[in-house]
């Protein structure tokens, strides 16, 4: 355990999953309390253990009566640290077996064809992740670190939010996370993807799982994001990768144990000499287990001298066996297992060993350590722990191969396996062969690799990895926190302000005075705007200045009657209030130079539906506002590549503004614009604000003291604050304007 992990000791961890890591049972009138099967349950249930937290979710029984209820609610405390949250059986059809398994599960897992839309079931899913908020709110501790898991509640981290504004959270989804050409195809995608911007840290188990996370949030949601950080209101939301781990010392100690060997001598009897190829699964139609039987079947026919010689153990998990699409797969599991044994089967052999139930723990630690080969071959699978967990238990007696498919998490990280495509069934069966025949050593080489990286990055690690970032993250949020200009920071700069005797306010246009629109030439000032600037600029104390990257024209129409200085182009141009005519800051013809770069951008234009180009005296600017956002930044990298060979030594820059590239001349800036006034007088009072790239160049140039403003949090910036939004800088000015009136 690291230095920070160890820290947090003092801090109680409340893991909220939709089944807890144990399952009560009525068997013959009495209650039963057993470990859950899954991944999720069998692979935090350690983690669990060791951390003594709390962990809130449904046990997969509903007591009858409030007495059983509370009898039961106390034994899974006192006995586990579980913490109930009972579903009736409406919830469980439609928020259970229907949105989750029926929508979000199949729909993640690219299987767009057996989604159901059902609005009703969505409302299930509503109500009871706030069931789950609602339980949560009942035993959570102030200083709690929360940690939400998976599909089943993506509305819980925005709905704890809501209620516990500065609380931790946490949230992993232990499936994959579709790209977004599928995700789209929700009809609730906008709420889902909020629901998770709730939490404070967002995992998952490879990086395309966070790419595709990050790209719906930028496509649907509109939100950047800058190093898998994306602004969500006043918190900085991190996004990023923990593939999870499994508990390997447990498997490792449990292939040694007697009863363990006393389960595999009784199983090498059975099996004989033959060479044994297992594969373990939950009866589901994302593990493959269709393709893998006809890949089985394939090899059988293609290498007959191996019949008699191998058996196929299929440990199928049931599994949602309430609907009618697990049934119908379970029928057909059932027909080629039939077909296939009753094609090659002799009275001595059966190839096909098909058990459809669960096993306890030694016995599936058995069967692992003694199989000579394992099928792993999901069409799609989150991580797959079935094969870490395999290659934990070989070694002692074997060394066994791994086949594994490609569309698993897990095979980012296990290279060394025989990788296959699992729609594949040629190049299956062929692996199966490969592996049977492999040499020894090449076996226990990549045996080796596998297992060094499964001990060191074991589900400790990642849960401790995952607690840890999220620590950092909220610290991180906190002093953000303390740059947000409100509460007393506000009335802080309220009193310098009414104090001060010579105010200097330098203010950014777009996207802080008004808000962007589609069409540049949209932003017009409003009457409220209007009102603000005139009564801030007719203060004989103060001295406005509008620093733009716009054109004179359109500055001198909106601005027009206020006492107001101004600055265009970034500062090509500037207008003081006391004079009636703009003046140049720039000499030469900018026409030489716009000839040369103005039909580079022309192709970029054409190549980017949605991009135009606006001209402007000195300077050339390229939009992509209105573009598809993905592609618009991409095509915007690439013209500044393109560009940049033109602007060696020319005097000439390229700068990416807020969805726009500009090309200038160098010494232009809106710093050096901002000097000329800040060299003017002797001011008490400066403000500076700005939401984009180019006034950073203000921000630069404003002495210490200065009130610097960001508008819109980022994380990388040189203003010493920030106001979350351009309606809260509007607000600020409004009530400056209040105090000069
Ligand atoms: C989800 C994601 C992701 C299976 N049969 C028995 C048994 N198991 C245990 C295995 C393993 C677990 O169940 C299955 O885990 P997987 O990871 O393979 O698959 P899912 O249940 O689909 O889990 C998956 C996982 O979450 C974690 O993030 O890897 O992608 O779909 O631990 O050992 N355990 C016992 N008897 C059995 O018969 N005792």
């Amino acid at each position: 355990m690291t230095d920070k992990a160890k820290k947090l000791r003092g801090r109680r961890v409340v893991i909220i999953s939709n089944r807890l890591p144990v399952s009560i049972f009525k068997e013959n009138g009495k209650i039963q309390i057993n470990p859950s099967a899954g991944g999720l349950a069998t692979g935090l249930a350690s983690y669990h253990q060791e951390n003594e937290g709390l962990w809130i979710g449904w046990p997969g029984y509903n007591p009858t009566t409030d007495k059983e209820k509370n009898i039961l609610k106390n034994r899974l405390l006192n006995e586990f640290n579980c913490y109930p949250v009972y579903l009736s059986n409406i919830e469980i059809k439609k928020y259970y077996n229907g949105f989750s398994n029926n929508t979000l599960w199949p729909l993640f897992h690219y299987f767009t064809t057996r989604c159901s839309y059902d609005h009703s079931e969505w409302e299930y899913y509503q109500s009871v992740n706030s069931k789950f908020c609602k339980a949560l709110l009942e035993t959570v501790k102030p200083d709690d670190i929360i940690w939400v898991h998976d599909y089943q509640l993506m509305l819980l981290p925005e709905m704890i939010r809501k209620e516990i504004p500065e609380a931790t959270i946490g949230f992993f989804l232990h499936i994959p996370f579709p790209s977004m050409e599928v995700f789209r195809y929700l009809p609730w995608r906008n709420e889902i993807l909020n629901g998770v911007l709730g939490a404070d840290l967002i995992g998952f188990h490879t990086y395309d799982y966070s790419r595709h996370f990050l790209s719906c949030i930028l496509r649907i949601l509109g939100k950047e994001q800058n190093y898998g950080q994306i602004v969500a209101g006043d918190r900085v939301v991190k996004v990023d990768t923990f593939p999870m781990g499994i508990d390997a010392a447990r498997f490792i100690a449990g292939v040694a144990s007697e009863e363990v060997n006393a389960e595999n001598d009784n199983l090498m009897k059975t099996m004989k000499e033959n060479k044994i190829i297992l594969s373990v699964d939950r009866l589901d139609f994302t593990k493959g287990i269709p393709e893998r039987l006809q890949a089985f079947e394939l090899f059988l026919e293609n290498h007959p001298d191996w019949h008699g010689k191998v058996t196929y153990i299929m440990l199928c998990v049931p599994s949602r066996d309430k609907i009618q699409q697990y049934r119908m797969l379970k029928k057909e599991v059932d027909e080629l297992v039939g077909k296939i044994n009753g094609r090659f089967g002799t009275p001595g052999w059966s190839p096909i060993l098909y058990m459809y139930r669960s096993v306890p723990f030694t016995t599936l630690i058995g069967l692992y350590s003694s199989a000579d080969l394992a099928l792993v071959t999901p069409v799609r699978d989150g991580m797959n722990l079935v094969s870490k967990e395999y290659l934990a238990c070989q070694g002692q007696h074997k060394n066994g191969v791994l086949v594994l498919s490609e569309t698993a998490g897990s095979a980012a990280e296990l290279g060394e396996a025989i990788i296959v495509n699992p729609n594949n069934v040629n190049s299956m069966a062929e692996a199966i062969y490969q592996g049977l025949t492999m040499p020894e050593e090449d076996k226990k080489a990549a045996l080796k690799l596998m297992q060094k990286r499964i001990k060191r990055y074991n589900v400790f690690r990642w849960a401790d990895d995952f607690v840890e970032q999220l620590v950092n993250t909220k610290e991180n949020q906190e002093k953000n926190q303390q740059r947000l200009l409100a509460g007393r920071l506000k009335q802080r700069l309220f009193t310098d302000y009414q104090q001060a005797n010579r105010r200097l306010l330098l203010l950014d246009y777009d996207g802080t005075l008004v808000s962007f629109k589609k069409k540049p030439e949209q932003a017009k000032p409003d009457q409220e705007l209007i009102e603000s600037l005139k009564n801030l600029a007719g203060d004989p104390k103060n001295r406005v200045v509008v620093i733009s990257g716009r054109d004179r024209g359109s500055l001198s129409e909106w601005l027009a009657g206020i006492e107001v200085d101004l600055v265009a182009e970034h500062g090509i141009w500037i207008k003081e209030r006391d004079y009636p005519d703009w003046e140049s800051t720039q000499k030469g013809n900018p026409e030489d130079w716009k000839s040369n770069i103005y039909p580079v951008f022309e192709v970029f234009a054409e190549r980017t539906p949605g991009a135009f180009i606006e001209e402007k005296s000195f300077s050339l600017v390229w939009h992509y506002r209105k573009s598809e956002p993905e592609l618009g930044s991409l095509r915007a990298k690439e013209l500044m590549d393109a560009i940049r060979v033109f602007l060696n030594s020319t005097g000439l820059q390229v700068l990416l503004g807020n969805k726009v590239v500009e090309v200038k001349p160098v010494d232009i800036n809106k710093g050096k614009a901002s000097v000329h006034w800040l060299e003017k007088e002797e001011w008490d009072f400066i403000l500076g604000m700005g939401d984009d790239w180019t006034d950073e160049d203000i921000f630069a140039v404003l002495p210490e003291q200065a009130w610097s403003i960001k508008v819109g949090f980022t994380a990388f910036t040189k203003a010493h604050y920030y106001v979350e939004s351009q309606k809260a800088a509007r607000s600020l000015l409004k009530s400056l304007a209040g105090i000069s009136g």
